[in-house]
């Protein structure tokens, strides 16, 4: 059942949050915690590129409500090539070792089926593959063999000319279509529909724009929903909003200075607080504690909206 709440947002709101089998269930949007083992990520630029250090930052990550942290060991920053596998396996390996160890649940963020296949050996919960399994033929077929959730998201291409791919006559449409062939593609590799879950690709292939016919971020956001409503199934979405360009862009000083990633935290939770009353099914955060009092909020909100 969709309703809408009255007044501020006119957001419709999904009244039954979709739940995936091996993540945690929860009657409220999901928190997932990034743990970037990069030296090179935009966001949080190395804080975690040790092992030691990655795996303090998620057992932190843990302690502060997230319900799922995210380990990558490739950036995706704009303009970057890729790292070769056995050095992403080198980074993650340890990390992710230790944090399902630990008990977490834990996602692994990878575009490679070789990366993916030891980590579902290792024991993570889901698979998020930024390349919606473009990247690696092999990756869907991977996933459907483990069984376990997979994220699909949105993308045209490798970071290194992905603004060149930023193209769109209505974002929103364009994005549904794309996601629709990868979610035909992952079905017809084996995986079941109710283990998909799809991620607009914030940043990815779109450009930063705060306003105008370039602002696909945001143009993306509010019709979120929407884009995930393919075949008539209600897909759950991820929302990777976190510390992304287009929000220093938007709170950009009066000369045109971008603020500084780790300085849109702020407005990274009012995204979380709004993507969530919109009925998303987790957002992909790197400041946990203020994204979890945004998801309960958005929650206490659905629910007060209830007949
Ligand atoms: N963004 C980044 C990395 N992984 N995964 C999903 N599913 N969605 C995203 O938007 C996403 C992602 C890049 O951001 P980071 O460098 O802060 O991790």
């Amino acid at each position: 059942m969709i309703i809408t709440v009255s007044g501020v947002t006119n957001i419709p709101v999904m009244v039954n949050l979709p739940g995936l089998a091996g993540t945690p269930a929860a009657d409220r949007c999901l928190v997932m915690g990034v743990v970037n083992v990069t030296p090179d990520s935009f966001s949080d630029g190395g804080q975690w590129f040790s092992a030691k250090a990655a795996i303090e930052h998620g057992l932190e990550l843990v302690a502060q409500g997230a319900d799922i942290v995210d380990v990558g060991g490739e950036s995706t920053r704009p303009g970057t090539q890729r790292v070769p596998a056995d050095e992403e396996l080198r980074r993650v390996k340890p990390v992710i070792t230790e944090l399902v160890r630990a008990g977490a649940v834990v996602s692994v963020d990878t575009m490679r089926a070789q990366v993916a296949e030891w980590a579902v050996e290792a024991g993570v919960s889901l698979v998020n593959d930024v390349s919606g399994g473009l990247a690696d033929p092999y990756m869907p077929r991977l996933v459907a063999k483990a069984g376990i959730p997979y994220v699909v998201m949105h993308w045209r291409g490798h970071s290194h000319d992905m603004y060149s791919r930023a193209m769109f006559d209505d974002v929103a449409r364009e994005v549904h279509d794309e996601l629709a062939q990868r979610v035909d593609a992952a079905v017809a590799e084996g995986c079941d529909p109710a283990k998909l879950v799809l991620d607009l690709g914030l940043g990815f292939s779109k450009l930063p724009d705060a306003r105008g016919p370039n602002a696909h971020n945001w143009q993306l956001l509010p019709r979120l929903r929407e884009v995930a409503r393919i075949g008539g199934r209600d897909f759950p979405v991820l929302v990777g909003a976190s510390r992304k360009r287009y929000l220093g862009k938007l709170l950009a000083a009066a000369d045109g200075t971008p603020r500084p990633f780790a300085e849109s935290d702020d407005a990274t939770v009012a995204v979380t607080a709004l993507a969530a009353a919109a009925g998303a099914w987790c957002v992909r955060v790197h400041k946990v504690p203020a994204n979890v009092d945004a998801v309960r909020v958005a929650a206490a909100w659905r629910d007060g909206s209830r007949p």
